[in-house]
């Protein structure tokens, strides 16, 4: 065992370098145990401390590669409650641990239930109770800790998802609007992880966009790899839908599909993850519009997609979406001569407000009723 250590020691540090290289996790799955109760003493009535507990707590800057970095291991112990002596009654509680999360995360057990999640800068969310020290309340005994792995899941807060097949452009539009520097080149998934993007308007109000990794059809039976990271549209204000109107090929061995298919396909791919996800307000954004023919191919798109019921009988029953994304507005555009970006970006902007307002009508017709469920209660 003794010589067996130093080898063991070095695969593991191999093993956990090999997932370090990794720059983004979205998930992250560690083992909690909180600390069990401290001992009473009930011939003198000494109470036992209670055991730490496990939070975690959002924090803006910081990721999941960081959370993992602080802790290879991924193991959180809480310290166990102390027992009542006969000199000191009262034992002191365990000590708790706070773990620093990004904004976003969920919590689930391994089995996918959910237990919580924090969403902005200071949420705190209990995942691991300590057990309570001895006392009358609990015949003097002491309750054990609790111990179990969880994931932590996390679900980027944007305002804004760009979604799209590979190679339409939706990095080149991120890297147009915001400082942001990703990836760009002309073959299939270029983005192999989410990156997010900031548009700053002139009045200092700031939207997040993220840039997703490529969608392809069939992608909700594991084509590609674009679909574990629709989960990342699910708490987004917006969808856009980024769509080169030259349509799409996968390669030779594919077919070709023009740009409405590839819309088609697109809210297609969006109903199989979650069918809730294609009634999100949507923006169509046709790019590439300076290549060959792209007018023509536009004029060609919007015939098609006006008479939506009778081009969707040219494609395969199967791919039919059950429901149709309703845009709100299409824009044409070409990021590489930024043609209409600004008229995008206004057109998000104003999009965005009109739902913030309109969430913020419902939360106050919603609290009289709160304050009034409150009054009857007291
Ligand atoms: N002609 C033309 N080319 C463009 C335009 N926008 C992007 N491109 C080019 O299209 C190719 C793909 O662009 P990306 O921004 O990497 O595409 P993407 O949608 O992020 O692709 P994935 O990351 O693979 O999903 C690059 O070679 C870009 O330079 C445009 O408006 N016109
Ligand atoms: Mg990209």
């Amino acid at each position: 065992m003794v010589f067996l250590s130093p080898f063991m020691s070095r695969i593991k540090s191999y093993e956990l370098g090999k997932h370090l290289k990794r720059s983004f996790i979205d998930r992250l799955r560690v083992y909690l145990k909180s600390g069990t109760g401290g001992k009473g003493l009930p011939k003198l009535g000494g109470i036992g401390g209670d055991g730490g507990s496990i939070y975690i707590q959002a924090k803006n800057n910081i990721n999941l590669k960081q959370v993992y970095s602080a802790n290879l291991r991924k193991r959180y112990i809480a310290g166990d409650g102390e027992s009542s002596k006969k000199l000191k009654l009262y034992g002191a509680n365990g000590q708790d641990i706070v773990i620093d999360v990004p904004c976003g995360v969920t919590v689930e057990t391994d089995s996918g239930a959910k237990i919580g999640e924090v969403n902005t800068e200071g949420e705190k969310l209990i995942i691991a109770k300590g057990g309570k020290g001895g006392s009358p309340l609990n015949d003097y005994k002491s309750e054990q800790g609790q111990a179990f792995s969880v994931n932590l899941d996390l679900k980027l807060i944007a305002d804004i998802g760009l979604i799209g097949f590979p190679n339409a452009g939706k990095s080149t539009f991120l890297s147009l609007v915001s400082r942001a520097r990703p990836k760009i080149a002309n073959y299939p998934f270029t983005t192999l992880q989410p990156q997010l993007g900031t548009i700053e308007y002139d009045d200092k109000r700031v939207i997040t966009l993220a840039d997703l990794p490529g969608l392809i059809e069939g992608a909700h039976y594991n084509r590609g790899m674009g679909h574990k990271f629709l989960k990342h549209v699910s708490r987004t204000k917006i969808n856009v839908f980024m769509v080169d109107i030259n349509g799409f090929q996968l390669n030779p061995k594919f077919d070709a599909r023009d740009a409405f298919e590839t819309v088609v396909f697109l809210n297609k791919e969006l109903e199989m993850y979650d069918s809730s996800l294609v009634q999100k307000p949507s923006i169509l954004v046709l790019n590439k519009m300076d290549t060959e023919n792209s007018r023509g191919k536009y004029d060609r798109f919007m015939e098609l997609f006006e008479n939506y019921e009778n081009s969707i009988q040219k494609i395969e029953e199967y791919w039919r979406p059950i429901e149709k994304i309703n845009f709100e507005s299409i824009f044409k555009i070409s990021a590489k001569t930024n043609m209409n970006i600004e008229e995008v970006c206004l057109e998000f902007r104003e999009l965005i407000d009109e739902l913030d307002e309109r969430n913020r009508l419902k939360s106050d017709k919603k609290s009289p009723k709160i304050l009034q469920e409150f009054l009857d209660e007291n």
